[in-house]
């Protein structure tokens, strides 16, 4: 059995090195189900039995309790299960939609390899066994040339723990998600600079409790992480003031007492004259900063110059704002919080931003207090006995003894694909990438494909014909995650809690879960003992009899709750910060050693060339990154993305509203055609869009070339010097003139 497909390129990579757009040729290995076919499915599902399985969700990252139904032995719908914590009963659009990704009709339904050039698509279908055979006898090829350190793990989601174990049981020593330096890295690097301790996922934010809510860039309610959208409309409905920083207009904004429409990339300036603020005027918690804080006035004197009048210069905002809205969350410290945001990697000086806003926070006294940052919690689960990895005496690749990026606490992807392109300091000859798409997830395309190129096996286990997938030697289709049991998840909060995923389908064709596919490559690749278990289950079942958790009210339930604990200071939490001075460090020693600025100091951004306009991006409601696109469900709620474009310079340039026009940036790649969204919601010199679209998989048929991709246009990019974060808000765009 194979089947052959060609596909040509269309990542236009850099200014005309691909040349145009050509429409590839159809996957021709399956038959789709059409989208109407799938409505009948979720909708008028006959009236036989209703059936009920506790799971939890996968459609991102916030792994959210629910219910799935399934109606006459078919998928039906996903709800939320009142028992858990993160969903407290309810799911987001991504969530519910997830029925649409079971039925998703461009899935990947069996195991690829590739017959022709890399990037090329021509494939032919394998069984299971020939994929893993040769995946193994190459991988192991490749270990006794370059040692198991050249093979490097790209992983994302639930699923990455099997993958993980079992190639570290193999020898591998480099593995990175993008959930780190292109997205929370950076902000966790400011907190545990300041505090000794990130601040994790999900974020111990109590916003349901507090007083004042400050959100800068945090697009809660198109960000869906649902607990905290819950929360934050309660706080809406409070009528708390609520302040949002953003040059768009978000949803959130529109819910807010202040819009703070910030020149992108300055936040930094309001941050130092906010604390300015609570300095000069007293409104700052001086108990707290008494008892706990480190340097004070050393940072006090380095604060000094930032006044309000000085940052509105920078960030195009009103003085007297900055002023009020300080005073708006001083007053009420405390119980006031600064959200610390999630996807901070915005500029390349972002841990410093990071570190301003948990500075920020520490200035309100708000660790461990009512309607700040809560003290979380979680269940300490028994481990099954598995073998012990084997020692390296190489450093990791991405990092090597934290020379290139000393205050990283996780590994670097784009190190790792820096050390894929240099061969330094040893060679990395193979990719297995897991539940990622590095080709929308990093920035600057051509590096990742140069990168690419250098391999001698890359292998991609993904849902869908991703981007990635595309440049793959072989390609493994996984389960969605209603169609798998997973690892226990034992999750942080205000009480910790254990959920269970399990299979509440079958899968369509031959998809496996990551946990089989794992077992069946340790016994390829001469490790059996890595996986000693004939089923998942056994292995579950095991840990939670030695965690005194009962298995089968886990499985009937979906959710066990940890033991209630104090989340506040006030009634018992233990209060401990990590930091050298076992303090919270105002001024940071270990920044200064390092070379780097002990408080934050702000650079003003670069300013964009005549006519061209910073692009930003965010999320929509009801989609996830790049994942969700050809989903039935969610697309046909938002089929493609479109460019915000402010009404006076849309008139002004002469682009109507819903015309389609094309991007250039700033060094020469034109992107996708995109309509235009004339709008007042955003600043007149500012562009956002929504990330992930575009997609130019052609197996990918449901989403194939709808939408722009932001990621194609993010050639340039600045790391992080602290932590190798890479920014995603540096490229400059201008509109292309179509004759
Ligand atoms: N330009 C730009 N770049 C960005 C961002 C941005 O806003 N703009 N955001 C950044 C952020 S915050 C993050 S976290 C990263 C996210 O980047 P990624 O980790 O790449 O996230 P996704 O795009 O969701 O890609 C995940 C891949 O996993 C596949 N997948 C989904 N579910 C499963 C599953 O159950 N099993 C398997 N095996 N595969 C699955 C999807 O089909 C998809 O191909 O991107 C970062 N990159
Ligand atoms: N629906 C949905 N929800 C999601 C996800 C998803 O894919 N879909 N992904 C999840 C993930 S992994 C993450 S990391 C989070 C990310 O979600 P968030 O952390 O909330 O947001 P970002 O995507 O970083 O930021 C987007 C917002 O920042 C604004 N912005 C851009 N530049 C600047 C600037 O210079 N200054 C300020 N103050 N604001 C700016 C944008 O206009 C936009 O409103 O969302 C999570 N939630
Ligand atoms: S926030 Fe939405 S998509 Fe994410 S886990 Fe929860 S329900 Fe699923
Ligand atoms: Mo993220």
């Amino acid at each position: 059995m194979s089947t052959a497909v060609s596909r040509r390129r269309f990542l236009s990579l850099s200014a005309g090195s691909l040349g145009a757009a050509t429409a590839g040729a159809a996957w021709q290995g399956w038959i789709p189900l059409a989208p109407d076919a799938v409505a009948a499915t979720a909708a008028e599902a006959g009236t036989g039995t209703v059936t009920t399985i506790p799971t939890f969700c996968e459609m991102c990252f916030w792994r959210c309790g629910g219910i799935a139904s399934l109606r006459d032995g078919k998928l039906w719908k996903f709800e939320g299960n009142p028992k858990d914590p993160q969903s407290m009963g309810r799911l987001c659009p991504r969530g519910t939609g997830a029925v649409g990704a079971h039925y998703d009709p461009d899935r990947l339904r069996q195991p690829l390899m590739r017959v022709g050039e890399r990037g090329k698509e021509e494939w032919k279908a394998v069984s299971w066994d020939e994929a893993l055979g040769f995946v193994a006898e190459k991988m192991n090829k490749i270990k006794a040339e370059h040692g198991p350190e050249s093979m490097a793990l790209f992983n994302h989601g639930f699923g990455q723990r099997f993958f993980q174990h079992v190639l570290k049981s193999w020898g591998v020593i480099n593995y990175a998600g993008s959930s780190y330096a292109q997205c929370r890295g950076a902000r966790d690097v400011g907190y545990v600079l300041t505090y000794g301790a990130g601040v994790g996922s999900p974020e111990p934010t109590d916003i349901k409790n507090t007083d004042c809510l400050v959100l800068i860039g945090s697009h809660l309610g198109e960000n869906m992480h649902n607990t905290q959208v819950q929360e934050f409309a309660n706080a809406v409905e409070r009528r708390i003031p609520i302040i949002v920083v953003d040059p768009r207009y978000s949803v959130a904004a529109s819910k807010a007492r202040y819009w703070l429409p910030i020149r992108p990339g300055t936040d930094l300036a309001l941050l130092l004259a906010w604390m300015n603020v609570l300095v000069s005027e007293g409104l700052y918690d001086r108990e707290f900063v008494g008892q706990y804080g480190h340097g004070f006035d050393r940072f006090v004197a380095e604060i000094k110059g930032y006044t309000p009048d000085w940052a509105a210069a920078e960030t195009g905002l009103d003085a007297q704002m900055i002023r009020v809205t300080a005073r708006e969350f001083g007053r009420r410290r405390p119980h006031s919080l600064i959200h610390p945001g999630r996807r901070v990697n915005w500029n390349g000086d972002d841990a410093q931003r990071g570190r301003a806003v948990a500075l920020l926070n520490a200035l309100l006294g708000n660790w461990g207090r009512r309607g700040g940052i809560y003290i979380n919690h979680h269940v300490e689960l028994a481990n099954f006995p598995l073998p012990k990895y084997p020692k390296s005496d190489k450093p990791k690749a991405d990092n090597p003894n934290f020379e290139r990026y000393p205050f990283a606490h996780e590994a670097v992807t784009t190190g790792i694909r820096e050390t894929t392109l240099t061969g330094k300091p040893y060679p990395i000859k193979a990719w297995w990438v897991y539940s990622t798409d590095l080709i929308h997830a990093l920035p600057n395309q051509a590096e990742t494909l140069k990168a690419i190129d250098q391999l001698d096996l890359m292998v991609v286990v993904d849902t869908m014909p991703s981007e990635i997938a595309g440049w793959a030697d072989v390609v493994l289709p996984e389960d969605m995650f209603l169609e798998r049991y997973d690892e226990l998840l034992a999750g942080w909060g205000r009480q910790g809690w254990v959920a269970l995923r399990q299979p509440v389908v079958a899968a369509p064709h031959e998809q496996k879960p990551a946990w089989w596919i794992a077992k069946q490559l340790a016994e390829k690749l001469g490790i059996p003992e890595a996986m000693p278990f004939k089923h998942i289950e056994e292995y579950l079942a095991y840990r939670c009899e030695k965690s005194n958790i009962d298995f089968a009210k886990l499985k009937a339930e979906g959710v066990i709750m940890g033991p209630k604990e104090p989340i506040y200071a006030d009634d018992g939490a233990t209060i401990e910060f990590g930091t050298p001075s076992g303090k919270v460090e105002f001024w940071s020693e270990q920044l200064q050693k390092a070379g780097f600025d002990p408080v934050p100091k702000f650079t003003p951004p670069e300013k964009p060339p005549e006519g061209y306009f910073p692009l930003i991006t965010g999320r929509a409601p009801v989609h996830t990154f790049s994942r969700t696109q050809s989903n039935p469900l969610l697309s046909s709620l938002m089929p493609e993305n479109e460019l915000w474009v402010n009404s006076a310079t849309a008139a002004k340039l002469g682009l109507k509203n819903g015309q389609v026009v094309k991007l250039k940036n700033q060094d020469g790649v034109i992107g996708q055609p995109i309509k235009v969204k004339a709008t007042q919601r955003i600043r007149p010199d500012t562009l956002y869009m929504v990330y992930g679209f575009g997609h130019t998989n052609p197996m990918r048929k449901h989403a194939f070339m709808k939408g722009a991709s932001a990621a194609q246009l993010n050639t340039r990019y600045k790391t992080d010097p602290l932590m190798g974060g890479t920014s995603l808000h540096a490229n400059f765009v201008t509109f292309v003139k179509e004759s």
